[in-house]
């Protein structure tokens, strides 16, 4: 048919084969390909059934994501679909790997389906800001009824093969080569005379008599959980149409709702971060073919929050860990938050007993730096200061045996120097892991001067195989996220002494799209984090910190957020629902008197303004420095470390998607009013005068 869709006949049956690495997605020539090989299926004498399925690791994994946004090209998928379903011969779809969105839609319009037993299928569509746009709103239901088809579609999480079985998605499973499956089941097709069952034409998991009640407490969660978020409440209005509507008009309100979504900004920014979360693991100048070494034993330096995250998140990817600390009392004490961190997790259900144990039996205590000697990776996470590090990575550099990497866990402190600790600074990488460690997705990975090309591409290798998404980081303070978060945090803080309280701020912000306000944030992490910060700051850079401002006299009045009971809110005991601190007002007034600030009222879409912008500002100056090689990199930072949300697509996605030219004019009238800090980014300025992107700007080779 074309060269990614084979056809082919085994006697009266006919073999349609889509090959289109790396994971068969569907293009306007797979959709094309596919439509001939059924026409001629068709109007072949000799073939009696049809037999869809896939080459290479995986079936159909969806509608090609790079044709959005760009004009579209017949044939549809829907028509495709549709055809598969009206086809006058019975057609079996054979599913490896994973189907998912218009691959599991392609297999919904076949009239049977098998899958490998270790298959997954799904509709991630709303993970992408869009809705099943070729049917399966409408046909999912009449398998799997209402209630799963909501939790699939709105979730867009995937689902085994056992449950797929159970849900009657699926007919049956098999073992071994799809496409001896298929004949097999092809075969009892022809002798079992199994004619065409059209999806379409099947009603029965639809006749519910809850369906209304299930639709209605979907529409709440999604109203509950995901305000904002454009698409999911457009999923559940097209499932419903499944319960209301007869096959041909659900599939028409299907299309307008997909439609919708498509041409909404949210599509744009969602397949944005899709891609630029798969771009972040290319570093140009580390060639693919970079040797690897391979990592089999890791030792983790220090007990603390972070250490213990750090060592959890190899053993659940079945890498043993010696964790070393520096006597036997705080060996214990770590080891047993190890433990009740796994036990959290089994008694949440997101873990089973046996594998917490498994996980548990990889984790050696160590006090001694010699059992460190036949690591293939060490992980420093110990306090942070230029002295710990040294005692440690001299230690290392002694004990450690040759070609192991020696990577430090520090969230700001110069790597080079930490590498020149040691004689081999070629070895010596940042791996900022994020808190808890064994939770956070993001990795900053800290290159420096001399960190080797290896090095690298070890620890992006290694990122996968702990389920990370790592990117890579120059050196500076802060790196990337925290040294941005500064500004931003700076920002909210200035808020509240300019009249706002942080009931407001965090609001306006949730609102915006951050998981969390930066005053319920600060809370949660402890207002005397960034104390010793702010005071060694002060010193150094009094433009930014003339007088102590309320976090200062929240800190020196003993209220340092949730660990105290008290900070920007109130917490009664065991709790951690924020309430108002009555305390809090009268020292925001004070500190606004002493500063000379008349309070006054400030719009949501100022505070918004004043703390997104100054992130977008330090991104630029850190894009202009080469810190990160393109600005989707710190986009996937704020995605995935600081609870950005990916319907926004990211800080720096955000501004272009303003236009570069209003975000400067805000930030320069900022910058009249309030001073150095915000000081407009030279970046900015240039792409902003010629109308460019941040998107489209790279840095100096
Ligand atoms: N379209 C185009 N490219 C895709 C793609 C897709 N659907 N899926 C993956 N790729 C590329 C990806 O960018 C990467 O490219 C390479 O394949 C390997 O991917 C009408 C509208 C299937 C679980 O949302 O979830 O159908 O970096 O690194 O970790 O209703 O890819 O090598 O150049 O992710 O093994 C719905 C998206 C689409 C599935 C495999 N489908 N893909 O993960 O490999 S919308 C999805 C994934 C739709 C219909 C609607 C994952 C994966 P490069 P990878 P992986």
């Amino acid at each position: 048919m074309n060269s990614s869709v084979n056809y082919e006949h085994q006697g009266r049956i006919a073999l349609i084969t889509l090959n289109n690495p790396p994971v068969n997605a569907l293009g306007q020539a797979q959709r094309q390909g596919l439509l001939d090989a059924l026409h001629e299926a068709q109007s072949d004498a000799q073939v009696d059934v049809l037999v869809l399925l896939c080459s290479g690791r995986t079936f159909i994994a969806g509608a090609d994501i790079k044709e959005f946004g760009k004009p579209p090209q017949a044939p549809s998928l829907p028509d495709v679909v549709n055809a598969f379903e009206q086809s006058a011969k019975p057609c079996v779809a054979v599913i490896h790997g994973m189907a998912l969105g218009g691959g599991l839609e392609m297999a919904l319009g076949c009239h049977y389906r098998i899958a490998h037993r270790d298959a997954q299928v799904g509709l991630p569509e709303v993970k992408l800001g869009l809705l099943p746009g070729a049917g399966g709103t409408q046909r999912l239901p009449r398998l799997a009824g209402i209630g799963k088809a909501l939790d699939m579609i709105v979730s867009g999480a995937p689902i085994d093969a056992l449950q797929a079985l159970e849900s009657h998605i699926i007919d049956e499973l098999f073992e071994g080569d799809p496409r001896a499956a298929g004949v097999a089941f092809a075969q009892r097709m022809l002798d079992e005379s199994l004619g065409v069952r059209r999806t379409g034409d099947q009603t029965a998991a639809l006749d519910s008599v809850d369906n209304s009640a299930l639709i209605a407490a979907k529409r709440a969660e999604v109203a509950k959980r995901m305000p904002g978020f454009f698409s999911p409440p457009r999923c559940v209005a097209a499932v419903e149409a499944a319960v209301c509507l007869p096959l041909a008009e659900g599939l028409q309100r299907e299309r307008a709702l997909f439609q919708e979504c498509l041409g909404s900004e949210q599509r744009a920014a969602l397949v944005h971060a899709f891609f630029a979360e798969r771009q972040c693991a290319r570093i140009e100048d580390v060639p693919k073919e970079t040797p690897v070494r391979a990592i089999k034993r890791v030792g983790v330096v220090g007990g603390g929050t972070m250490g213990v995250g750090i060592a959890l998140s190899f053993v659940s990817a079945g890498i043993p860990v010696t964790l070393l600390e520096i006597n036997e009392q705080a060996l214990q004490r770590a080891l047993q938050h190890a433990r009740e961190t796994c036990a959290a997790s089994v008694e949440r259900g997101s873990l089973s007993a046996e594998l917490m144990g498994q996980r548990l039996a990889l984790l050696h205590g160590g006090l001694d730096y010699n059992e460190l000697a036949e690591a293939d990776l060490v992980i420093e996470a110990v306090f942070e200061s230029l002295e710990a590090k040294r005692e440690v990575f001299e230690r290392l550099d002694q004990v450690c045996k040759p070609g192991a990497i020696l990577a430090s866990n520090t969230s700001s402190l110069d790597l080079d120097v930490i590498a020149a600790f040691t004689a081999r600074p070629q070895d010596v990488v940042g791996l900022h892991f994020f808190s808890p460690a064994n939770v956070m997705r993001l990795l900053e990975v800290v290159r420096g001067r001399d960190t080797s090309l290896e090095v690298l591409a070890t620890v992006m290798r290694l990122s996968k195989t702990l389920g990370k998404v790592a990117v890579v980081v120059g050196v500076c303070d802060g790196f990337v996220g925290n040294r941005m978060i500064f500004q931003y945090g700076r920002e909210a803080e200035f808020l509240l002494e300019e009249g706002a309280t942080p009931e407001q701020v965090d609001a306006a912000l949730r609102r915006f799209g951050l998981a969390m306000g930066p005053n319920a944030m600060r809370d949660l992490s402890g207002l005397d984090i960034g104390w010793s910060i702010r005071k060694r700051q002060r010193e150094t850079l009094p433009s930014h910190y003339p007088l102590p401002g309320v976090l200062d006299k929240l800190c020196e009045a003993g209220m340092l957020g949730q660990k105290t009971g008290r900070g920007f809110y109130r917490y009664a005991p065991g709790s951690r629902r924020p309430e108002p601190n009555p305390a809090l007002m009268p020292l925001l007034e004070a500190v606004s008197r002493e500063k000379g600030i008349t309070r006054d009222d400030l719009s949501d879409q100022y505070i918004v303004e004043r703390c997104i912008f100054a992130l977008i500002n330090e991104g630029a100056k850190i894009l202009e420095e080469g810190i990160v090689r393109r600005s989707s990199d710190i986009d996937v930072i704020y995605l995935h470390g600081y609870g950005f949300a990916a319907w926004r697509g990211g800080p720096m996605f955000y501004a272009d998607s303003l236009g570069l030219d209003k975000v400067l004019a805000r930030i320069r009238e900022f910058h009249q009013r309030f001073g150095a800090w915000w000081e407009p980014a030279p970046l900015l300025v240039k792409l902003a005068a010629q109308g460019g992107r941040f998107a489209d700007w790279k840095p100096a080779s």
